[in-house]
């Protein structure tokens, strides 16, 4: 990789979530989220895990700006908490919840590193799931209404908003496979709960485009698809798999339908949808923020539920510690693939890997060798897409901190920054290290 070739003005940053990081989620007024009482539900996360204290970034968020400085950030990714801002999900601002994230911003900016907002990264008022949640069609107006708030509280401070990340997870983690909150299994709400979740994004860039002036996107994580073998089953499962991860979510937004595969995935549960919501999923946004971690080497597979495409294992490569494939090349090819899908900016707003780290630091070093050579490859990969003429504005490496991985707790750590649980303790990874100094040598050259 040469540490100078990236655009002018190009973002580095690091990316978050709210209940990955933050802890106190129950502070200041702020209600109950669908996460905090899914990770209280014994036997729904590794270790039995919460998001309760996490790496207490709610009460230690001005050392964590000035780690983002020593990484020489310009730029940094984090969502809002839904649940202190609007604790019943509708109705009653809570406005300490709003102060918390003003002041995180006025630092940001004071630190020079752009906010990019996040407005919902997986944790929903329960108030909300209690009446439906996102299989309710009011959702998407819920949404907007809380979106709003946000707008007209931050929206003279913050350059990019971002509506929802990664819906396809939000489905097929917490609607199919019942491992995320709110733990569904249903065919029948998966589709419905994918076309709410577009509905609310398009509500929200509505409301957007009456009050803002900046710049509104979304952020999916894409993942591309190549067949195991040459056999035509498998390319035919490749495809499938592709509609179900990929186009599912990309077409809606850039050509106003969903792909034909749909129907066949889901068989009768795939219901039709008025035409209409077409019009509001698919108006302008100003930018495609793409995650990516791993590619999928596909095979047919008739008992794979709905997709019927089975992952397989490519036996010569490194995999993470959560199972994904280090492929470099994937990032590249999705990059150009999204930018000539979307014709827009394209930010990776998330990538990262998950090696073996010890629990505590020792000597104030943390050697992940691993996870240097992944955070170099995939950045030589940024530069193979930006030379094939995709329109790639930023990186944002996941994550800043070793956090709270979902299902997996904290068993995982992606983190430019190690975090010591029992102590709090924060120690720059070799990576973040690495990393900073990519940063400081394209940014002199811009
Ligand atoms: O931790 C998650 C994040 O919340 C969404 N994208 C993938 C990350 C790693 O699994």
């Amino acid at each position: 990789m040469s540490e100078v070739s990236f655009p002018r003005h190009f973002l580095w940053g690091a990316a978050t979530s709210a209940y990955q990081v933050e802890g106190s989620p129950l502070a200041d007024g702020a209600g109950v989220s669908n996460w905090h009482r899914f990770t209280h539900q014994p036997g729904n996360v590794a270790n039995n895990d919460t998001g309760d204290i996490a790496c207490d970034h709610y009460r230690r968020w001005r050392d964590d700006i000035a780690l983002m400085r020593e990484l020489n950030l310009n730029a940094y990714r984090f969502s809002i908490s839904w649940s202190r801002i609007l604790p019943d999900g509708t109705g009653q601002v809570n406005q300490a919840g709003i102060d918390f994230y003003s002041r995180l911003v006025d630092a940001l900016l004071e630190a020079k590193i752009k906010p990019m907002v996040t407005l919902y990264h997986w944790d929903l008022p329960a108030a909300l799931d209690d009446r439906g949640g996102w299989v309710n069609r009011d959702i998407a107006n819920w949404f907007a209404d809380y979106a709003t708030i946000m707008f007209r509280a931050l929206g003279d401070r913050i350059p990019m908003w971002a509506t929802l990340n990664e819906p396809w997870v939000v489905v097929d983690a917490g609607y199919v496979h019942g491992v995320h909150a709110p733990g569904h299994r249903s065919n029948y709400e998966a589709p419905r709960v994918t076309h709410n979740l577009f509905r609310a994004h398009g509500e929200a860039v509505k409301a957007y485009r009456a009050i803002g002036k900046r710049q509104i996107g979304i952020v999916l994580n894409l993942e591309p698809k190549y067949p195991a073998s040459n056999d035509p089953d498998d390319i035919i499962a490749t495809k499938r798999a592709d509609a179900y991860m990929n186009r599912q979510y990309a077409d809606p937004l850039f050509r106003g339908s969903y792909p034909e595969e749909m129907h066949e995935i889901f068989g009768e549960a795939w219901p039709s949808f008025p035409s209409d919501d077409f019009e509001l999923i698919r108006q302008p946004i100003d930018f495609l923020g793409v995650n990516y971690y791993t590619r999928g080497l596909t095979k047919n597979d008739p008992s794979v539920r709905i997709e019927k495409a089975l992952r397989v294992k490519n036996p010569s490569a490194t995999y993470t510690t959560t199972d994904c494939e280090v492929y470099p090349q994937g990032l590249t090819d999705i990059l150009v693939w999204a930018s000539e899908r979307s014709g827009l900016p394209v930010y990776v707003t998330e990538n990262g890997s998950a090696f073996y780290d010890p629990p505590v630091a020792v000597g104030g070093h943390v050697e992940d060798p691993h996870r240097v050579a992944y955070l170099r490859s995939h950045l030589s990969a940024v530069q193979a897409a930006i030379a094939q003429g995709a329109d790639i504005r930023g990186y944002f490496a996941w994550s800043l901190l070793d956090n709270f991985e979902w299902g997996a707790g904290f068993s995982k750590r992606f983190g430019l920054v190690h975090v010591n649980y029992a102590t709090q303790e924060r120690t720059i990874k070799d990576s973040g290290r690495v990393y900073a100094e990519i940063a400081k040598a394209s940014a002199s050259q811009s």
